[in-house]
């Protein structure tokens, strides 16, 4: 539907500090996230899928935006948002954490980092998380203020991500642990940089809060990455796919748990100092787990040449029953198949059962598979 027209832009569909570059490197397309701009693209999905696997790419990702949770309560709030225990979430680490509802049904899946004693970065997916964390700070007269900070995520991804970053920020960049940040001197200011970021193939996250520097830090990144062959590129749907890494809105919605979304390790069921009290959902995500989920997020190989990504869940069905949805599908280059995530029901969940997919042009075969798929994992 409407694919090929163009988005309209205004006020609303936010720009970015990097936006400017961004527009000057011709991308092939926007999304909107976050209510703001997401280029998607820039070689083509193809192209952009091999280079991210074989170099280094500069993203603007600042949709990513930063609910700032400030003040005494900062961790309070954070933990009450959340199921996944954060009692060592020391300053210098990061956390991805299910934000759930009373209900146990997900909210959003953002990163957690902990900035100092009293202020922690929400890291969000695309949903409105500072309307829900503001009002339950306000019902609670917590003493936190809950705000959309100045703070503007780049990323760089890619196997040859640490050479570029140590070429910017210096070798100790290199040192970074996983979902671990710290601080790298960058044109008088002391940029927080984390080694993450939405791709398996590596690299870093900087947090940006001075968007005046946006074309400086972007410039000195493509300057430094010109003989790595660094290109603007984007979150890739092939390879974050291949990844098994969820995309809200796509994969899941607030119909889903934690649990059904396969993210069972970033739920800290057993903490016995997670009560509703301390953790909103927390008990709503234990009575599921001691019933059993009633579906599961999977992969899919479907058969045939390649399928035109969904822009609406497809049906999944066996026969004449319905058994679950696709929010997410793609022609994979590298596997010479199609690659999705669906969300699939419990009796059918198994490697190797057989199920329809009813596309927007049809109804293909399709084989239920693990995720990630061979080679997407994680480097
Ligand atoms: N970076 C930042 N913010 C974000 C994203 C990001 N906010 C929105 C969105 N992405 C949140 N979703 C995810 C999903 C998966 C991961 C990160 C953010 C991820 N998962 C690791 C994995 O699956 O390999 C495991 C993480 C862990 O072990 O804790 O990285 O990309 N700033």
């Amino acid at each position: 539907v409407n694919a090929g027209a163009p988005l309209s832009i205004s006020r609303r569909t936010r720009r970015t500090p990097y936006s400017d570059r961004v527009q000057a490197a011709g991308p092939t397309g926007y999304t909107v996230y976050n209510h703001m701009l997401l280029p998607t693209g820039f070689a083509g999905l193809e192209d952009d899928y091999w280079h991210l696997r074989e170099a280094v790419q500069v993203w603007d990702v600042a949709c990513e935006r930063q609910v700032q949770l400030a003040g005494h309560d900062a961790m309070r709030l954070a933990q009450l948002l959340t199921v996944r225990d954060l009692s060592s979430l020391t300053i210098g680490r990061c956390m991805y954490a299910p934000v759930v509802d009373q209900y146990g049904r997900m909210i959003n899946d953002p990163i957690i980092t902990r900035v100092d004693d009293e202020r922690v970065w929400v890291s969000i997916a695309d949903s409105d998380v500072a309307l829900w964390a503001g009002g339950l700070a306000a019902g609670m007269a917590m003493e936190v203020d809950v705000t959309e900070a100045d703070v503007w995520p780049l990323a760089l991804q890619g196997p040859l991500a640490d050479d570029v970053a140590a070429a910017v920020f210096g070798d100790e960049v290199r040192q970074l642990g996983f979902f671990r940040w710290a601080r790298f001197a960058f044109g008088g200011e002391h940029l927080l940089i984390a080694r993450s970021g939405w791709s398996a193939q590596g690299g870093f996250e900087i947090y940006l809060e001075d968007a005046s520097m946006g074309f400086y830090l972007w410039d000195a990144i493509v300057q430094a990455g010109e003989e790595l062959d660094i290109r603007p590129g984007a979150p890739n749907l092939i390879e974050r796919i291949e990844g098994g890494l969820l995309s809200y809105g796509n994969d899941m919605t607030r119909e889903h748990s934690p649990l059904e979304c396969g993210l069972d390790r970033f739920c800290s069921l057993d903490t016995v100092s997670l009560t509703p009290q301390t953790s909103l959902g927390i008990d709503a995500v234990r009575a599921e787990a001691s019933l059993g989920v009633t579906r599961r997020i999977r992969g899919l190989v479907i058969d045939g040449d390649a399928i035109t990504p969904p822009t609406e869940a497809w049906p999944l069905s066996v026969g004449d029953i319905a058994i679950g949805s696709v929010g997410s599908a793609v022609w994979s280059p590298r596997l010479s198949t199609n690659v999705a995530i669906a969300m699939v029901g419990r009796r059918w969940c198994a490697s190797g059962t057989a199920v329809l997919v009813h596309t927007s042009d049809g109804v293909r075969d399709a084989t239920v598979v693990d995720l990630p798929f061979p080679g997407g994992a994680r480097r």
